[in-house]
């Protein structure tokens, strides 16, 4: 969230998963990446994100893999120090005898990090061939990796895959940047029948593949975006015995304030603050902009993080040619043009300008 400190209700949210595990007992916690959202974050996500992984070590062993949010090689560093701890935590792929393939809690589990396509698609094919065929390749590579990460499980015991990844079909919500979700992806039929459960990492809302077996994206525990704003976030307690899917229950996460979106003219707007409470609001104004505007609906409304316009473009009748204005009043003008008006883009342009001096 643009400017806001989260990190106290990402505490929080994660003491609420903590004591989820340790109220229903669980015999293994799994974490299908994307840890950090950052591949060098910040002493206290560090701090905040350890701290869980060792309460939940204590109620049982945690199974951890990278996603494409976290650095895989820096996840390796520390990997030795969190065995320690019970945590089985693994950045990059490896084959099934050298980490990719553990037995924790009598199952069987196979891992996978992230990915990237320049990961798995070697560069000069990607060079050479075209974007579909790419997107082949990816798909042929990860399935051919699953299997040899799945071949050696039987009927006869608990087998789970955790990994993080896009599964075509799958809800993307706000999460995760456009681009990157459609780039590449794999068909839900990569996963064999005989898993017992897959743990998907990566996009933001919890849901369940279209698949016979039990294969579902847990979501993130927050609400981190205004495309999630209908999302209901939560974990998932997983119930699995060998030679069948297993069964799986959604359990929410109340804490973390809300995101909300309200839209309207400026003094509709005004008028909806009581429902708010402690939501991050992302106010859309339907009318056109000018100067100050998002001052003074940040002034009823301080959680607006986004103030944007949603008007329909005018054009000045006779703009005065850019050039001959300072350039911030001709930056200032053509956000107005573009109904972007906001003092902080403004400000931060004037800074660059001093910058660059000019
Ligand atoms: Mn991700």
């Amino acid at each position: 969230m643009r400017g806001r400190d989260r990190s106290e209700e990402h505490r929080a949210v994660l003491t609420e998963l903590t004591e989820i595990a340790a109220d229903r007992k669980v015999d293994l916690t799994l974490v299908a990446g994307d840890l950090f959202d950052t591949g060098s974050p910040t002493p206290v996500a560090e701090e905040i994100v350890w701290d869980t992984l060792l309460r939940l070590a204590e109620v049982a062993p945690v199974v951890i893999v990278a996603g494409n949010h976290d650095n895989p090689t820096r996840i390796d560093a520390v990997a030795p120090l969190l065995g320690r701890a019970g945590i089985i935590a693994i950045g990059a792929p490896r084959s099934p005898d050298s980490g990719g393939l553990v037995e924790v809690a009598g199952a069987r589990i196979g891992l996978l990090p992230f990915v990237s396509q320049k990961g798995i698609v070697r560069a000069a094919e990607i060079m050479a061939s075209d974007p579909d065929q790419n997107a082949g390749l990816y798909q042929e590579r990860v399935q051919r990796v699953v299997e040899r990460l799945t071949e050696g499980m039987g009927t006869d015991t608990v087998n789970l895959l955790v990994t993080h990844l896009t599964v075509f079909g799958a809800v993307t919500g706000g999460g995760e940047r456009v681009a990157h979700v459609f780039g590449y992806a794999v068909p839900p039929t990569v996963f064999p029948g005989h898993l017992s459960y897959v743990a998907l990492g990566h996009l933001h809302r919890q849901q369940k593949i279209p698949h016979p077996g039990a294969v579902w994206y847990s979501g993130s525990p927050m609400q981190l975006d205004f495309g999630e704003v209908d999302d209901t976030k939560g974990v998932l307690v997983v119930e699995a015995g060998p030679g069948k899917p297993a069964t799986v229950t959604t359990v929410p996460i109340a804490s973390g304030r809300r995101l909300v979106t309200v839209k309207g003219r400026l003094e509709e707007v005004l008028a909806k603050t009581d429902d708010l409470g402690e939501a991050y609001v992302k106010v859309v104004l339907t009318e056109k902009g000018r100067v100050g505007l998002a001052d003074e609906v940040r002034a009823v409304i301080p959680d607006a993080v986004e103030v944007i316009l949603e008007s329909p473009q005018e054009r000045l009748s006779d703009p005065e040619p850019r050039t001959r204005l300072d350039p911030r009043d001709a930056f200032s003008r053509y956000l107005g043009e573009r109904g972007a008006v906001d003092t902080r883009v403004e400000s931060l342009f004037a800074e660059l300008l001093d910058e660059v001096g000019t």
